[in-house]
């Protein structure tokens, strides 16, 4: 079917194009004589000619084709660029439209503001080469490609009125992370979500070869996107036809295919959602040569074209050519106002795509929370009722999503795992989306809901970072090992994040939250590939402080983390919980105390009198902190005369123990809970290294030992993890003991005969598991007394 579209509206885009083509192309090189009044010098050009113009015309057309989709129909539409070095494209067409002048009040909509938008491209203080939080309407900074189709669908989730549209790059669609993002239309509901367009860019190069798109026929990529569910609209430059008019046709084509999905969608079936292939010539409109080096439809027009105009005559000849021949000058009235014809087809300003609401621009909405009250484990004596955080944790959520006005900016994300993870009071309430034929007895599968399951992380996080970006909440529950995958996804949506904190138009986005379960000590079944606690040094490492990681010790330290980190805002946040069965701690409001200190004198444990303690012993992480308490008992009964104090941290953040806001940095604090001259031993959750990093060049690294995963494991048992690693409770005793023999005499006496017996315990318990396969009773049915 092919729409008619007024003739009116093609030679606008051309104009269009040429416009914005020639804003981009110049952005690269010129720092004066902008619209070439005089004869171009060598002097002109930027000292350092930096940026991307291959994939550029492209995103222009795109761009001019999604105005005209827009203006035409009122649809609120949000943009995600897939090659985010496009961002000369997206600069040029910011500036058209006029949201880059709403923002840069120094930036004028005319002429001279344009000079000074090209001037500012790749120079220092100005736009960096790639698009970032500084360009409004963006929500993705596309630099570290395969993130795009995802991160559009996660913010067509929940938002009916929105269609997001996904220019995906022909290279960035051999990313592993884009190709598990086309599953994502079987999770798409038409009624109940947005809609996503996406549109593969084929400009058939890379950096440096073809890409494999690209080197497909029509018909194999047809066949390709049906597969995938899709209906595929291949538009080409290279087929007969005016491209321009081929092009808009095609959009308003998608649009009606859009709107009749979600018009008619019944339940049970297959919707197709169209995809559009758009095959243009790499660097269009460029030159097309350089001595005899093809530029135009090749690779080598992927970056800078033309690398030496500086100094080199014939290179300068050839870039006067190029930018001539989009004649600028006649888009400018004498008063250096932009021709009205330009405005043909831009929207109005309230849709305008650079200023769609969707992208930062309205305060997130906040969730309705139950009352932790209601959750509260009864702590009667230190240590029972052995339970699961997150069988507890479910429980939360699933009063989350009871709550109606919750259901529709709340989502669970996790990699296959609701069942393994103890996640499934959660879907007593709501559903796993998915609407591809399912067989009967597949359960808690519906066309709705709110528990997204795929086994792509990278899918997850994207989906998680646009439902997030366009202010609605998530969490990512995942096995810890394998969260890592994500880490380079996450470090590129902190940076985006910490960017945005520099344009007070942008919004704040409620936090995004990762818990990291089934966690190294307790891997069990699966061994050495599922242990991996290096998430944790990844995140901070970032030198920000809104990263922070926790770590609850049960259930009702989980639940008020978990309350923290709901209510926060722009701020990422790890936590590692278990899902086995452990001891409750502490009560609701001592729980809370816990999460506002971050590290906390736990003194129903310790023995010191009023000279202090001979040693402070201190854990973090749920596991780590049941063998300090154990060893803490051992050496009381062992050695009563030790005198210990017991430390919990709960958070670390980059800047130090504790979390956002409540980060302990001074020595002072520290000295406050840690004392000023007593060792300290800490058993901590991951690599010994990430304290380390914290504490390194402060005095209490001096006297700090810390015990922690140093990557030994193996399928064995849940105790042999602690003595392989070096942290089990004989470990931590030993270290204690070795410690409190500095400055206390009688244990300094006593110290080789309690190493012996210590040591004794540890073969003893290595001789047992090797017997029976299993771990000694009295360690297997250990409680705290
Ligand atoms: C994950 C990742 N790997 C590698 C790169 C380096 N890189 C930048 S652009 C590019 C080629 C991208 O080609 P394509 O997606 O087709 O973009 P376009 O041709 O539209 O510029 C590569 C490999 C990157 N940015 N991200």
């Amino acid at each position: 079917m092919n729409l008619p579209v007024p003739t009116i509206a093609i030679n606008w885009l051309k104009n269009h194009h040429r416009f914005t083509n020639f804003i981009a192309a110049s952005s690269l090189y010129l720092k004066s004589n902008f619209v070439l009044a005089q004869t171009l010098t060598h002097d002109d050009i930027k000292p350092r000619i930096l940026g991307h113009w291959g994939t550029v015309p492209g995103l222009n057309l795109i761009y001019g084709g999604l105005d005209f989709l827009t203006h035409q129909t009122g649809q609120s539409t949000l943009l995600i660029t897939g090659p985010g070095h496009g961002a000369p494209a997206i600069l040029a067409n910011l500036f058209l439209e006029g949201s880059l002048s709403k923002y840069y009040p120094n930036l004028q909509h005319n002429q001279a503001g344009m000079e000074y938008l090209i001037k500012q491209f790749s120079w220092p203080k100005g736009f960096p080469s790639h698009t970032y939080p500084g360009l409004p309407g963006s929500i993705h900074e596309g630099g570290e490609l395969g993130y795009s189709l995802g991160t559009a669908f996660g913010a067509a989730f929940n938002n009916p009125e929105l269609l997001v549209a996904a220019v995906i790059g022909d290279g960035e669609f051999e990313t592993g992370a884009l190709a598990a993002s086309w599953h994502s239309n079987k999770f798409l509901n038409p009624k109940t979500d947005g809609a996503v367009l996406p549109i593969v860019h084929v400009n058939g190069y890379k950096i440096s070869n073809p890409t494999i798109i690209g080197t497909m026929s029509d018909e194999e990529i047809t066949d390709y996107f049906k597969g995938l569910g899709y209906q595929p609209m291949i538009v080409s430059q290279y087929s007969e036809g005016d491209i321009y008019e081929t092009w808009l046709q095609t959009l308003m084509e998608a649009y009606s295919q859009i709107k009749h999905v979600q018009e008619t969608y019944i339940d049970g079936t297959k919707p197709q959602w169209p995809a559009i292939i758009l095959r243009t010539k790499k660097g269009w409109t460029g030159p097309a040569f350089n001595h005899d080096q093809k530029l135009e439809d090749n690779n080598y027009s992927h970056g800078i074209p033309l690398k030496n105009p500086k100094t080199d005559v014939y290179e300068l000849g050839l870039l006067k050519k190029w930018l001539k021949s989009y004649d600028i000058k006649e888009f400018f009235k004498s008063d250096g106002s932009i021709v009205d014809s330009l405005f043909d087809f831009i929207p109005e300003e309230k849709k305008l795509i650079g200023q769609n609401q969707n992208a930062q621009f309205s305060p997130p909405v906040e969730l309705e929370l139950p009352s932790l009250e209601h959750f509260e484990v009864t702590v009667e004596s230190r240590g029972s009722k052995p339970d699961s955080e997150l069988g507890g944790f479910s429980k939360y959520i699933r009063e989350i999503l009871k709550n109606p006005y919750n259901r529709d900016k709340f989502r669970v994300f996790s990699p296959d795992e609701s069942e393994s993870n103890m996640l499934e009071s959660v879907l007593e309430v709501t559903n796993k989306p998915y609407l591809w034929p399912v067989r009967e007895w597949d359960k808690h599968i519906g066309t709705s809901g709110n528990f997204m399951e795929i086994l792509s992380e990278q899918t997850l996080q994207s989906w998680m970072q646009g439902y997030n970006m366009t202010g609605r909440h998530g969490v990512l529950i995942s096995y810890e090992a394998f969260l890592s995958i994500i880490a380079s996804q996450i470090d590129q949506y902190i940076k985006f994040l910490r960017q945005s904190f520099d344009f007070s138009w942008r919004a704040k986005v409620p936090s995004l939250n990762y818990i990291a379960t089934s966690s190294v000590w307790r891997q069990d079944h699966n061994g050495f590939t599922h242990q991996n606690p290096i998430l944790i040094n990844s995140m901070l490492s970032k030198h920000v402080d809104f990263v922070s990681v926790y770590f609850p010790v049960d259930i009702n330290s989980m639940l008020v983390t978990m309350e923290t980190v709901f209510k926060d805002q722009n701020s990422v946040n790890l936590i590692i919980a278990g899902k086995t069965d452990m001891p409750q701690w502490l009560t609701l409001t001592e729980a809370r105390k816990q999460m506002e200190e971050a590290v906390m004198v736990w003194g129903w444990i310790g023995n010191e009198d009023e000279d202090g303690p001979d040693v402070v012993l201190s854990s973090a992480g749920d596991y780590q902190t049941v063998e300090t308490l154990a060893a803490i008992q051992l050496l009381r009964e062992l050695c009563p005369e030790l005198k210990i104090r017991y430390v919990n941290i709960s958070s670390l953040s980059c800047m130090g123990f504790g979390c956002k806001n409540r980060v302990c940095k001074t020595e002072n604090a520290l000295n406050k809970v840690f004392t000023t001259d007593k060792q300290v031993i800490m058993n901590f959750h991951g690599y010994p290294e990430v304290i380390k990093q914290l504490v390194a060049g402060e005095p209490i690294s001096m006297r700090m030992k810390i015990l922690g995963y140093v990557e030994k494991g193996t399928t064995t048992t849940p105790f042999d993890m602690q003595v392989k690693n070096g942290t089990s409770r004989y470990h931590v005793a030993i270290e204690a003991i070795i410690a409190a023999g500095m400055v206390n005499t009688e244990v300094y006496w006593a110290q080789e005969g309690l190493i012996t017996t210590l040591n004794a315990l540890i073969e003893k318990h290595k001789a047992y598991i090797k017997e029976y396969g299993e771990d000694i009773p009295e360690i297997k049915h250990w409680k705290w007394q």
